[in-house]
């Protein structure tokens, strides 16, 4: 098996500063934070921003300091998010790919999320992926339900993308499709040929979705954005949830990837700076 590339979302849209106080709200924090992911074993960070207040920003200058924050601190493959936040624009939430970081999601379909709607119709995932192409941004495919393996091969058929690509399975959502063994092992089993995979267990399910993703040769998401907690009513930290799976994966045979490795597992280039200029991995 390849070694575990571990991806780190430590902020996401959801969470509160009121409800860990561990969550990275400023571009310094968010360095700090990818500092210290990278030496617990991660080798991606998903970038979601916040204002200094905790609320959401998809701004392009926030993005830009976060970029130049997290690279000044860490070689880690830089990851955005273009699902940003419930009610954002699928403008605004595409706006930061101009800032070329080497990787960004793509959310493969409409689901229900809680009591709201994240919406991705064809239009919009169009649009994402267009803008993808143009600034030359490797998609991460977001697949929260069965049916997004099928709208992912539909894009690829009409040639809004190009197959294989790394897929992260988020499992868990209130709206999408449940946290189990088995929808993992469904999903894999339908998994356009050549994609690598990783998989995000939300809650209490990150855990024994990270164990499941070790043994069948996937890769793994941790983070406060999907899961608060350590163990039952501990709050966690993200560096804590990397090194708890790089521990288990260790144990398993599988050390984790250096970013430079994870680099070419998905055939990604040389480590982009904030700027959007190739510069040399260190590693
Ligand atoms: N915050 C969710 C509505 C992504 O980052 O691409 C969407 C999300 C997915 O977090
Ligand atoms: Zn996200």
């Amino acid at each position: 098996m390849e070694p575990l590339i571990i991806t780190c979302a430590p902020v996401g849209a959801e969470i509160l500063p009121e409800q860990t106080p561990h969550l990275p709200v400023t571009p310094a924090q968010l360095g700090e934070t990818a500092r210290k992911i990278r030496e617990a074993g991660a080798s991606i960070v998903h970038v979601h921003c916040r204002n200094d207040d905790g609320s959401n920003t998809h701004s392009v200058r926030r993005f830009h300091q976060a970029y130049e924050a997290i690279r000044a601190q860490s070689d880690l493959i830089v990851q955005f998010s273009t699902g940003g936040a419930i009610g954002m624009t699928p403008h605004e939430r595409a706006s930061v790919l101009e800032l070329r970081p080497e990787m960004a999601t793509l959310t493969c379909g409409t689901v229900n999320f809680g009591d709201d709607v994240f919406e991705n119709s064809f239009p919009i995932m169009r649009g994402i992926a267009a803008k993808m192409r143009e600034f030359d941004v490797r998609p991460e495919l977001e697949i929260f339900d069965k049916g997004h393996l099928a709208n992912a091969r539909r894009l690829a058929k009409e040639g809004a993308i190009d197959l294989p690509q790394h897929v992260d399975f988020v499992l868990g959502v209130p709206g999408g499709l449940e946290a189990s063994a088995q929808n993992l092992c469904d999903l894999v089993d339908d998994l356009p040929p050549g994609c690598t995979w990783s998989v995000a267990g939300i809650g209490r399910a990150q855990l024994a979705l990270a164990m499941v993703a070790i043994a069948m040769g996937g890769h793994v998401r941790v983070g406060l954005e999907d899961n608060l907690y350590y163990s039952k009513g501990e709050l966690a930290t993200n560096e804590q949830l990397v090194a708890r799976v790089a521990r288990i994966a260790a144990e398993a045979g599988r050390p984790v990837a250096t970013p430079g490795q994870a680099r070419r597992i998905l055939k990604l280039g040389p480590m982009r700076s904030a700027q959007g200029v190739a510069a040399a991995a260190p590693n």
